[in-house]
């Protein structure tokens, strides 16, 4: 009775499975046993109760502190047998809601697994202290897959097999607020990769990019003290062996504003602190450097250490991290004084010479150091921090500069030689990781960017990283709900709809022409009367009308995103948005005999001649043909959306758990706002009830078909591939036949993953000793 079932296999037989019926399981718990159920507390926290008595609507319950409280049935939530606690994938959960899944995950937080499945995707919860799951014991453990649980080294090990398997390049696309631990999760998963080696040391290099672009691209902010302020997609190349060839690096929108201004409580980018607080003696002395109490740029802010990082250790890790990706000692030095002369750049002051609060610079330590640092004359730089060139018509007029747009000019200054400089770094390393040349493997990308912030004050910074998360956002729809129930209607298999929350609405508020909040923003860049005011009237009067968008007093406006509403100031916008470095602050830089050729090289060729427009472009000429820092950042992500697009994506989500970065709280609320603005239930939910993992009857034919016993009478894809099926005994619950495709519940492929490479490490091992008898 219980041999193999005969009759054909149905080609679209369930409807719903149990599972399915599970999830939707909407009848009142309470009437149903005297078992544990959830009930909300007034203050929003979900305790776990046991049910006493049920009477009509009402159930008595008492809960863990012994109170027994009478409550009405549509409070309480079912609750999942203890037999669950703590399931590393919250598919196994029978019941899927919301307090049983900040459940637990906060069971599992609690014994330190912070790394839990949702489906296809990993959550990752904060630990906000070192755990010990990291390391060469676990990364081998992985990789023979000894260990089973969620971790980013699985999800890293998934990409590695996947690519090799179906020849496509994957991507680790990391998410969650600020704070959440992408950065760190983004080191793990390279880690992983790192430890398959390559074989010149490739990978060692790529990680020693992480202390040097950290050091470059990384401060403390308030909701982070090692926040990223910039994005960054790491490639992996692989070579046909499956080693690492190389690697490339792009970055994203670095936040250059921060060099001059930083909030209280906050810091300006690591690297300042760590060469006012590590330089050796010589550099200190060759640089004129000082303490960093003692540069106006980080005196603002009011805070110079992070609390349990050492600065100075941390300057000698970035100089060794510079040596491994190759960059010379010399540039290193230059790179420092370059450092300097930004930090020096801050403490140029100057005095009103006349009622039109006209200025001249104050000739000081501050002016004569920078010309030294940056090899210029001390007359020009002074002329260019004080005096405007003007064209009008063909006349050339000197306009004197009033106080303010003197420190503007004296701050776009600073700001463009550090973006120039992390530019330069990031081009050095990509030359220095470029080993494999002739790139013909496949690579796995990770994608690290700014998570989503909301501060009680947010500007231009906020708005685009905002931006750039509801676009990553965007993109994790579409791939987990939208092109999932596309393939699944197109391949005619059954399926019951699952709803989600969709960001479109926000990204076209974004995006949409012309009437969009970049569009905008651009339009009243170029309008020569446009103020930071005028913007925020403009978007009023023609988005007021919109849904994610509400107008605020005076100059700000809320946006609904996808993570919660922001409330933005649309102080410096306009500015910030241009971005632009005057006509004779770029000439001054070309004149200078700085010792860091190569950044500002181009503009040393051209001393004597008119600057070249390419030049202007790359320091944001006023006169080029410039974008705007908007338009060009929406360029960038298109381009990133367009990349991503070509792979197959593993997405891990981090979660926050507390806003005050320390171990061991879990605050319920918080959690669950993240779970819910990223989807993680629905995801969880369609991937119980969908099919996860597909294949091309001819494909999924090609690759187990060898593992048949008898030979099939039918040669066609489908046929063979129904054979296998039935042959390893899948239950029909378990897969749908499409028109083109076999789809999977998740789990299903493993099995017969597994079973193919033992078999054909099998066939392996009898062939090598085949070959050695006969040797
Ligand atoms: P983020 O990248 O998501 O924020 P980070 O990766 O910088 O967040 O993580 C913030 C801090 O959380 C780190 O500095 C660590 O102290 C801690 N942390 C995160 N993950 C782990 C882990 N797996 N183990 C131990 N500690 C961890 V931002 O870049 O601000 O969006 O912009
Ligand atoms: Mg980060």
């Amino acid at each position: 009775d219980e041999e193999v079932d005969p009759t054909p296999l149905p080609l679209s037989s369930i409807s719903k499975s149990f599972l399915e019926r599970r999830w939707n399981d909407t009848t009142p718990y309470a009437s149903k046993m005297k078992l544990q159920s959830w009930f909300q507390l007034p203050n929003g926290n979900w305790e776990l109760g046991k049910i006493i008595s049920t009477s009509g609507t009402e159930s008595v319950i008492s809960l863990p502190d012994w109170k027994v409280l009478k409550v009405k049935g549509e409070c309480l939530v079912p609750a999942n047998p203890d037999i669950l606690d703590g399931v590393d994938d919250l598919m196994q959960l029978s019941y899927l809601n919301e307090p049983s899944v900040l459940y637990n995950l906060q069971h599992r937080y609690n014994q330190d697994m912070i790394y839990t499945k949702a489906g296809p995707i990993l959550v990752a919860v904060n630990p906000f202290k070192k755990v010990s799951l990291y390391g060469n014991d676990y990364i081998q453990a992985y990789r023979r897959k000894t260990i089973e649980s969620p971790h980013v080294y699985a999800i890293t090990d998934t990409a590695i097999r996947e690519m090799i398997r179906d020849e496509v390049n994957q991507s680790i696309i990391i998410s969650g607020e600020s704070g959440a631990g992408k950065t760190e999760t983004a080191k793990i998963a390279m880690q992983y990769l790192a430890a398959l080696g390559g074989g010149t040391g490739i990978e060692y290099e790529i990680l020693k990019t992480n202390p040097i672009l950290e050091a470059f691209g990384n401060a403390k902010t308030s909701r982070n003290d090692n926040s990223s302020r910039f994005g960054k997609l790491i490639e992996i190349h692989f070579s046909e062996t499956g080693k690492i060839s190389g690697a490339n690096i792009q970055t994203f929108l670095l936040e250059k504003s921060r060099v001059v201004q930083c909030n209280e409580g906050e810091r300006s980018y690591h690297i300042f602190y760590q060469l006012c607080a590590g330089a050796p003696p010589s550099l200190r002395e060759k640089l004129n450097l000082r303490n960093a109490e003692d540069y106006k740029y980080l005196q603002q802010s009011n805070c110079y250490l992070v609390s349990g990082v050492n600065d100075a250790e941390e300057f000698s890790i970035v100089m060794e991290a510079l040596d491994v990706v190759h960059i010379s000692k010399e540039d290193q030095e230059n790179v420092f004084a370059m450092l300097a002369a930004v930090l020096w750049l801050g403490n140029i002051s100057f005095t009103v010479i006349d009622n039109e609060n006209h200025v001249q610079v104050v000739e000081d330590e501050a002016l004569f150091s920078i010309a030294k640092l940056i090899g210029c004359d001390i007359g020009d730089l002074k002329l260019t921090l004080s005096n405007r060139n003007m064209k009008v018509g063909n006349d050339n007029i000197v306009q004197k500069l009033k106080l303010s747009q003197a420190i503007d000019a004296r701050d776009a200054l600073a700001k463009s030689i550090y973006a120039c400089l992390f530019d330069w770094l990031v081009e050095q390393i990509n030359k220095s990781l470029a080993v494999g040349k002739r790139r013909t493997g496949r690579s796995i990308s990770i994608l690290d960017i700014y998570g989503f912030e909301s501060f009680d004050r947010n500007s231009f910074e906020q708005f685009c990283i905002n931006y750039a998360n509801e676009r990553l956002q965007q993109h994790f729809n579409r791939h987990l709900f939208k092109l999932e129930q596309e393939e699944y209607i197109k391949d005619g298999i059954d399926w019951a709809k699952v709803e989600f929350e969709d960001n479109q609405d926000c990204l076209n508020l974004f995006e949409k022409k012309p009437l969009g909040l970049l569009s905008l923003l651009d339009e009243e860049s170029t309008f020569p009367n446009g103020t930071d005011l005028t913007f925020a009237n403009k978007l009023k009067q023609h988005l007021n009308s919109n849904s994610c968008f509400k107008g605020e007093r005076a100059k700000a406006f809320t946006v609904c995103h996808y993570a919660g509403e922001v409330t933005y100031d649309t102080t410096g916008f306009l500015e910030k948005n241009r971005d632009l470095l005057h006509l004779d602050s770029i000439q001054l830089l070309s004149s200078c005999r700085c010792h860091l050729p190569q950044i500002f090289g181009s503009f040393m060729l051209t001393q004597s001649e008119k600057p070249v427009v390419g030049h202007l472009h790359k320091l944001g000429g006023a006169d080029s043909q410039k974008l705007s820092v908007a338009t060009k950042f929406k360029g960038q992500l298109f381009q990133l959306m367009q990349r991503l697009e070509s792979t197959t994506p593993h997405f891990i989500r981090c979660i926050k758990p507390n806003n005050l970065q320390s171990p061991g709280l879990y605050e319920q609320g918080l959690v669950l706002q993240q779970l819910k603005c990223c989807g993680v239930l629905e995801v969880v939910r369609i991937s119980r009830s969908g099919f996860p993992n597909r294949m091309s009857h001819q494909k999924f034919a090609r690759r187990y078909g060898f593992l048949l016993f008898e030979n099939v009478a039918s040669q066609d894809p489908l046929g063979v591939s129904v054979a296998i099926l039935q042959q390893f005994n899948i239950s029909s619950d378990m897969y749908q036949v499409g028109y083109t495709k076999l789809f999977f519940r998740t789990g299903q492929i493993g099995v017969l993953e597994d079973t193919r490479n033992r078999t054909l490490n099998g066939t392996l091992r009898i062939q090598s000793c085949f070959r050695g008898h006969q040797a």
